[in-house]
């Protein structure tokens, strides 16, 4: 069984390592590489009858310089670019799209999922689901909600993680043709559910 490296990126304070924590709870944390500021957690999850061995590869604060060393980029399976789905000091969704440049410049070809987190704090939501799946959208790559923090979606995220690892680039995304408005209607004209 080979291991699958995942590298989370995105500003400073969006919940990178809250997620890897509730991602990871109960499993042992491996590696430490505290000397150059990126830790390991390896974790093994089971998907569709396949044991994957999944290893998180946490920023240490560098993120907020955007000096992000090679080692991250090297020998990558997936990249999780997440953003705050509310509003701090700055707009963190915003961001994204120099994120989502950088992984493209040191990496070509390189399979990311966008993850709009915080979903728990409602009342503070600035960034809805369409907004971010529209932008998801427009540069190919998948969209998921979560909350780091209660677990709301994570679940849901490891399956669609395990998914894209085994699936050949560039991903099909739900949203690509329509907007999720207009899915929803024809489902409603169809009557049926999701
Ligand atoms: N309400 C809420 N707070 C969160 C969530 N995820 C992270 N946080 C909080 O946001 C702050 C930054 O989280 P952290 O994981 O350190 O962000 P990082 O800088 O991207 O690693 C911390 O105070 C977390 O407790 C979430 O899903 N909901
Ligand atoms: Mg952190």
């Amino acid at each position: 069984m080979s291991g699958h490296k995942i590298v989370l990126l995105g500003d400073t304070m969006v919940g990178k390592t809250t997620l890897i924590q509730q991602i990871t709870q109960g499993s042992v944390q491996l590696d430490q590489y505290p000397t150059i500021a990126a830790t390991e957690v390896k974790k093994f999850y089971k998907f569709e009858n396949t044991q994957y061995k999944l290893s998180f590869w946490d920023t240490a604060g560098q993120e907020r310089f955007r000096s992000l060393t090679p080692l991250y980029f090297g020998n990558v399976s997936l990249f999780l670019i997440l953003f705050d789905v509310t509003y701090q000091q700055y707009s963190t969704f915003e961001s994204c799209t120099s994120w989502i440049d950088t992984v493209r410049t040191s990496c070509h070809g390189a399979k990311i999922i966008l993850i709009g987190n915080k979903l728990d704090l409602k009342a503070q939501r600035v960034i809805s689901s369409d907004q971010a799946r529209l932008f998801a959208n427009g540069k190919q790559i998948w969209y998921v909600e979560c909350s780091a923090q209660v677990g709301t979606g994570v679940i849901k995220l490891m399956d669609k993680i395990c998914e894209y690892i085994n699936k050949p680039f560039p991903p099909i995304n739900h949203y690509t043709e329509e907007s999720t408005e207009v899915v929803h209607k024809k489902r409603k004209e169809k009557q049926c559910c999701f």
